[in-house]
């Protein structure tokens, strides 16, 4: 395989552990803290977890690892979206897996959780594991979306684990998949399979985070990937003063990666979904208070501007949610297919204006007809609308054309409005790993090791105080039962890990607050530049500005 120079250099990379994890393996001992409790519902978690719940909050400390040194084989599971880091958990993995025995093997089911009941597998070995070492992507044993969630996929997974001698599968994913890894470990443990389940948290959404876990792998390269292009993007508006830059990021629900973005290069807006919802914005309010900065930057002479829209902002847009949800009522069952017989859109119109609440037409009726016919046309495998797939920058870009005009009559906008529309997600979800991530990364695959050489099933592995330095990183686990509560999804009350939405009076979000008003109307873009891998440590370990405000 041609490799490329940064990646001939990446493969020579050390990354760095927590000071804790640098001893011997032999000097690294169990400091047990607190017995857990779930952050909610806690007597309904414990029935769901007899044998997981309440377990202790751990950490590495030095001493004597009296442990049996028996031998290992490890699964391993990359479950979801891609995010910057994955092949070095995996590498972390298998070096702590290896320097504690060299007879212990690593397994990597291919292309996500899928693979391990159809037992779809491959044997690391050194020369594999090292064409991989600090690169981006999950190309390494592939990715996927498949739940292990049913009684079926249980037992078929038992019957896999025996047939190599598993004695435990890491799960490396969001909180889904996490929610799914501390299921399976309850099921092991009540099913006396002698294989435990160990997590590690990945996302660039940024969603996985509480109390225990600060961020989840990937949210700083991606971030910081988003911002170079951001900044590049701003430095462009700057000189040619005549377009306005709509920008979509990915986030599917909460919007950090959006704020983390502006934190970094302080666009002149960036709307925040939780917000939105929060205040019960309607899409003419969002649209208003767009071309007010428009509107504002026109009156002194500046017809350009940078927004950023987190991907999934029309869902907390209460009236949008209504209608979606009339929408998807409107096309249930045999309806879909009395829709999809008419043929003109002027018939298909006459059939929703007829179907829908006279409030949700009203919001139909405002959207530009791109989007229009996108909500009725882009279903998913159960007809409903694809939200993720709402071209929501191009969408706020028409409102805010559309309220221009409107003040323009009235005489009071002059200016000029061109928009440009970008949509930034899969750019970053693969790129090499920023330093941090590559430290991060590498460092949760070790400790997961290291909790799977201590016994412990149905944890999460944990790696904090990263603000800090990493020698200053502190290597420990957490059962994930901590993290859960219940909640409905799609109809049924569900265990589930509980999702991190930006907190509105969080410290990252009440600086963007306290600034976002000079930002709207002042051209003070910062530009990040790219991600920097050699250098100065305060340029290249840098962590992100949520974490750093966060931890201040
Ligand atoms: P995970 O939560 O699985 O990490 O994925 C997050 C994400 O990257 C979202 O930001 C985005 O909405 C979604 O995945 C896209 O999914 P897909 O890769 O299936 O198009």
């Amino acid at each position: 395989m041609k490799t490329s120079p940064l990646q001939q250099a990446r493969y020579q990379y050390t990354p760095k552990l927590p000071g804790m994890l640098r001893h011997g393996i032999d000097e690294i001992c169990v400091k047990e803290g607190k017995e857990t409790e779930s952050v909610a519902d806690q007597a309904k978690i414990k029935a769901l977890f007899p044998n997981t719940y309440g377990k202790k909050e751990i950490t590495f400390v030095k001493g004597k690892n009296n442990n049996p040194k028996k031998k290992e084989v490890v699964g391993v599971i990359l479950s979801g979206g891609q995010a910057p880091g994955g092949h070095n958990v995996i590498s972390g993995l298998y070096d702590a897996l290896k320097k504690a025995n060299k007879d212990n093997v690593l397994i990597g089911f291919k292309n996500g959780p899928s693979g391990l009941t159809s037992d779809d597998y491959l044997v690391f070995d050194d020369e594999y594991i090292n064409a991989y070492r600090n690169t981006g992507g999950f190309d390494i044993i592939g990715s996927g979306r498949t739940k292990l969630e049913t009684e079926e996929q249980f037992k078929v997974a038992v019957e896999v684990c025996k047939k190599h001698g598993i004695t435990a599968i890491v799960i490396i994913g969001g909180d889904d998949s996490n929610t799914n890894a501390a299921v399976l470990a309850e099921y092991f443990a009540a099913h006396k399979a002698g294989v435990s389940v160990i997590g590690c948290p990945k996302t660039i959404d940024g969603d996985l985070k509480n109390d225990d876990i600060e961020c989840s792998f990937g949210f700083d390269t991606a971030t910081k990937t988003y911002s170079e292009l951001i900044g590049n993007i701003e430095r462009d508006a700057n000189s040619a003063k005549k377009y306005w830059h709509f920008i979509k990021v990915m986030g599917r629900s909460a919007s950090h990666v959006a704020l983390e973005c502006a934190l970094e290069t302080q666009p002149n807006i960036c709307l925040i979904s939780e917000e939105v919802a929060a205040k019960k914005m309607s899409l003419s309010e969002i649209a208003n208070y767009i071309a007010d900065s428009v509107e504002a930057r026109a009156n002194n002479g500046m017809n350009f501007g940078v927004a950023i829209i987190p991907e999934g902002v029309v869902e907390f847009v209460p009236e949008f949610r209504v209608l979606i949800d009339e929408i998807n009522e409107l096309l249930a069952g045999s309806k879909a297919e009395e829709f999809n017989k008419l043929s003109s859109w002027n018939e298909k119109y006459a059939f929703i204006e007829k179907g829908l609440t006279k409030e949700s037409m009203a919001v139909f009726a405002l959207l530009p007809q791109g989007i229009q016919q996108q909500l009725f046309l882009e279903r998913d495998p159960h007809g409903n609308v694809q939200v993720s797939l709402i071209e929501s920058e191009k969408l706020f870009s028409a409102l805010v054309k559309d309220v221009l005009e409107e003040r323009r009559k009235k005489g009071t906008y002059k200016g000029k409005f061109s928009a440009l529309h970008h949509f930034f997600g899969y750019e970053g979800r693969c790129a090499f790993p920023s330093n941090f991530d590559a430290d991060y990364c590498y460092s949760l695959g070790y400790n997961a090791a290291m909790l799977i050489q201590n016994g412990f099933n149905g944890y999460l592995s944990k790696v904090s105080n990263l603000s800090k330095p990493a020698e200053e990183w502190v290597a420990g686990g957490m059962p994930i039962t901590k993290m859960m509560n219940i909640e409905r999804r799609h109809g049924e009350d569900k265990p589930v890990i509980r999702k991190a939405l930006v907190e509105l009076d969080g410290k990252p979000f009440k600086y963007f607050e306290a600034h976002r008003k000079e930002w709207a109307k002042e051209t003070a873009y910062t530009y990040p530049g790219a991600i920097q891998y050699y250098g100065p440590r305060e340029v290249c370990d840098l962590t992100t500005r949520t974490l750093a405000l966060e931890k201040e």
